[in-house]
């Protein structure tokens, strides 16, 4: 086992983005060891505005902060948002790796995601591989952005001897998740789109692209678990990759998902739909050195997934939100909406009341 070199117990723990799949699936986490767990809503601080950002920060002195705040979104939303993802991630961001910095944090742990790597990267990708080539232009403005906050975490290491470390998760996936077909990742479209024509007893579903893409997936909870893992054992310049070490083609996981579901019918494709980029399987080597692996097979994640989804724990973000001033996977914007006809309007009656 890894040495233990910052415990957690008895500190002042602040995570940014608590409300997002991420955020919370962190405070989930945190609950069993030992700390107090700070969190502050939109309309307590907008981290956007940096005078907020040090005000709170300077006033509630956390000792260790996990930056789990972005903006996020799927293929299309990426595509379709650049300057929402790039302008929202760069500020709140710099913001509060500089006031943790000004305010004396022990520990800042800045989770980014795989595709600040090159589109082309060779496989499965090793954390060197970063600024080795191009990127995939679909989701380059976030990559850009996620890219200067993992920098930003070494600069201050390197200059004010800052202990700021990053993670580079992979394509996650769990409870809290965006639903929204036009702003969500593949995982919770195919979700719902299996259940909404199972309930409706459609023919088929459609899927995005040629399908031919492959993706790894990890759930939410296992993400939490190692990212703590490293708050704990890690200290050093180099950021880590969190992933589960295999993938899949976005075909057999529609197959998996709709199996996981229960619908039975066809899978067509809508082709003027992006693929974006071919593979990104995260190397896990470091990881494995570290310490951790994942517990939560595919299969068993998908359900859970899946069963939050019924429970009404997921967000439902429409375009018009991620083109406006909110930002997800945090709490800078978003309610979660209840399966409920008066929180969930946007899904299918049907739906909001699933057959068993
Ligand atoms: O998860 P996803 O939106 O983003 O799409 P990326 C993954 C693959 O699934 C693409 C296909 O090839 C999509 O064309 N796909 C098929 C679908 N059906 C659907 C569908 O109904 N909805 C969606 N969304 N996709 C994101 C980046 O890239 O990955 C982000 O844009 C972030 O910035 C995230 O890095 C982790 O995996 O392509």
């Amino acid at each position: 086992m890894p040495e233990m070199i910052y415990s957690l117990a008895g500190k002042r723990v602040y995570v940014a983005g608590h409300r997002g799949m991420v955020g919370s699936a962190i405070v989930r986490r945190l609950a069993s060891e030992g700390c107090e767990i700070l969190t502050a809503t939109r309309a307590e601080v907008d981290l956007r505005r940096q005078e907020q950002v040090e005000v709170w920060m300077s006033r509630n002195r956390p000792d260790a902060v996990f930056l789990a705040a972005a903006r996020v979104g799927g293929i299309l939303a990426n595509a379709t948002y650049p300057a929402d993802f790039l302008y929202d991630n760069l500020i709140l961001q710099a913001n509060v790796i500089h006031a943790a910095h000004r305010a004396g944090v022990e520990k800042l742990m800045f989770l980014g995601s795989s595709c600040i790597y090159p589109k082309f990267a060779d496989q499965p990708i090793v954390e060197d591989s970063l600024l080795s080539g191009s990127l995939e232009p679909t989701n380059e403005w976030y990559a850009i952005a996620k890219i200067a906050g993992l920098k930003l975490c070494q600069a201050y290491r390197k200059q004010h001897r800052r202990d700021f470390i990053s993670a580079m998760p992979t394509n996650l996936y769990g409870p809290e998740d965006n639903f929204d077909l036009g702003s969500s990742h593949v995982m919770p479209a195919l979700i719902r789109k299996a259940h909404e024509a199972k309930i409706n007893r459609q023919q088929e579903i459609c899927i995005w692209g040629t399908g031919t893409p492959r993706r790894e997936f990890l759930h939410v909870d296992d993400c939490a678990d190692a990212c703590l893992h490293l708050m704990k054992t890690y200290s050093a310049e180099s950021h880590v990759n969190v992933g589960s070490g295999e993938d899949i083609t976005i075909l057999e996981l529609t197959r998996l998902v709709c199996d996981v579901v229960g619908f039975e019918g066809e899978i067509t494709h809508d082709l003027t739909k992006p693929d974006g980029t071919p593979r990104k399987l995260l190397s896990v080597d470091k990881l494995r050195t570290l310490g951790w692996s994942p517990k939560v097979g595919l299969r068993e994640g998908i359900a859970d997934a899946y069963r939050s989804f019924l429970d009404g724990h997921y967000l439902e973000r429409s375009n018009r939100a991620v083109s406006g001033d909110l930002i997800g996977q945090s709490d800078i914007g978003f309610e979660r909406a209840k399966a409920s006809a008066l929180h969930a309007p946007t899904l299918s009656a049907a739906a909001q009341h699933p057959s068993p």
